[in-house]
């Protein structure tokens, strides 16, 4: 093995439209649901992964910046379980930055462990994973990174074991743009895995969820097999109020009056015949889904609601590569 060996990985955020909200009670990180997104485009994280013989202790450098210990932690634990298969005790130098802000609203975790995983597992010569392993790796540090794998339509599982996502549709598979509606700078005040924790423990909703969310998925991904535009849309709405109206009920309050706003919006665009759907994930901010011939109108009338500080357009994108290392300099 030589000192020095790296890869470095680009991968981009997804958004689910059937919700993975809620663990398995069993160590490993395994969602209590199954879930379905789409990997966008536009947005990645680019992550350079080099072991080197030479360093003491791992060294994780994010958008610029060491990490914090928490973050530096969740970087060291997935580099310990691909440095234990691979028998290789080298600590690495990462650095891993995002060409979209932190708090776009779009979740950096999940382009950015699985851009992660895939750079630490193809910075080993001869360390022999398929994307399946891969994604398994980055799931369990962060479920929704293991859908950031995939390009297109993706699902997971709700599985145990080895538990990776899978792609279900091509990125072109059916004409759609995700709008996203950015409302605030700050960062979200009560992370996922808490989240998640405080609903399973004081939600009096959580088995309705338990049993409501693989029902949504297994409806959308057979509207989806059909390009079923409104079906698709319909049942993403309904996940997403499923998900948000079981934490609340866990004192779990990610929406704000602006997302409703635009939660309201969106209902008005389609009762004058614009057809656009919402949905939302751990944080205020609001993603319109909306056909191409739709967008332009759509981002004009959502970038007109107070409070919204920008709107981006994005489509499904594709899957996490191996990217060239930069030149120097
Ligand atoms: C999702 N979210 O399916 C759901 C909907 C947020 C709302 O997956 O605890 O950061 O690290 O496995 O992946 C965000 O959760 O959670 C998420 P962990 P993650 O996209």
């Amino acid at each position: 093995m030589s000192a020095v060996s790296e890869a470095t990985a680009i991968a981009h955020p997804n958004i689910a439209l059937a919700k993975y909200w809620g663990k398995k009670a069993i160590p490993g990180n395994y969602p209590a649901v199954p879930s379905l997104s789409v990997t966008l485009d536009g947005m990645m994280t680019r992550t350079l992964v080099r072991f080197d013989a030479n360093l003491q202790a791992d060294r994780v450098i994010l958008n610029g910046a060491p990490a914090a210990a928490d973050a530096h932690a969740r970087v060291a634990e997935l580099l310990d379980r691909v440095r234990d298969v691979a028998g290789d005790r080298r600590r690495a130098w990462v650095e891993s930055a995002n060409d979209f802000p932190t708090a776009s609203g779009l979740a950096s975790s999940a382009s950015g462990f699985a851009a992660l995983a895939l750079a630490a597992v193809r910075a080993i010569p001869g360390l022999d994973f398929s994307v399946e392993r891969v994604s398994d790796l980055a799931r369990r540090s962060s479920a929704s990174a293991a859908r950031s794998l995939f390009g297109g339509f993706v699902e997971l599982e709700a599985g145990e074991g080895l538990l990776g996502a899978r792609a279900v549709a091509p990125p072109e598979h059916i004409d759609l743009h995700v709008l996203v509606c950015v409302v605030t700078e700050e960062k979200k005040s009560v992370g996922s895995t808490s989240g998640m924790q405080k609903t399973a423990l004081l939600s009096p909703y959580f088995g309705s969820w338990l049993e409501a969310a693989p029902a949504i998925f297994s409806s959308m991904k057979t509207a989806l097999a059909a390009r079923d535009w409104e079906a698709l849309g319909e049942l993403s709405e309904k996940s997403a109020l499923a998900m948000h109206a079981c934490a609340m009920a866990a004192g779990i309050v990610y929406v704000r009056g602006i997302t409703l706003d635009l939660f309201a919006a969106v209902r008005n665009l389609r009762h004058e015949g614009t057809l656009a759907y919402f949905t939302a994930d751990a944080g205020p901010h609001v993603k319109v889904l909306v056909r191409s011939h739709d967008a332009a109108h759509a981002k004009e009338v959502l970038s007109r609601v107070p409070g919204v500080l920008r709107v981006m357009d994005t489509r499904p994108g594709k899957g996490a590569t191996i990217v060239p290392a930069r030149a120097p300099g």
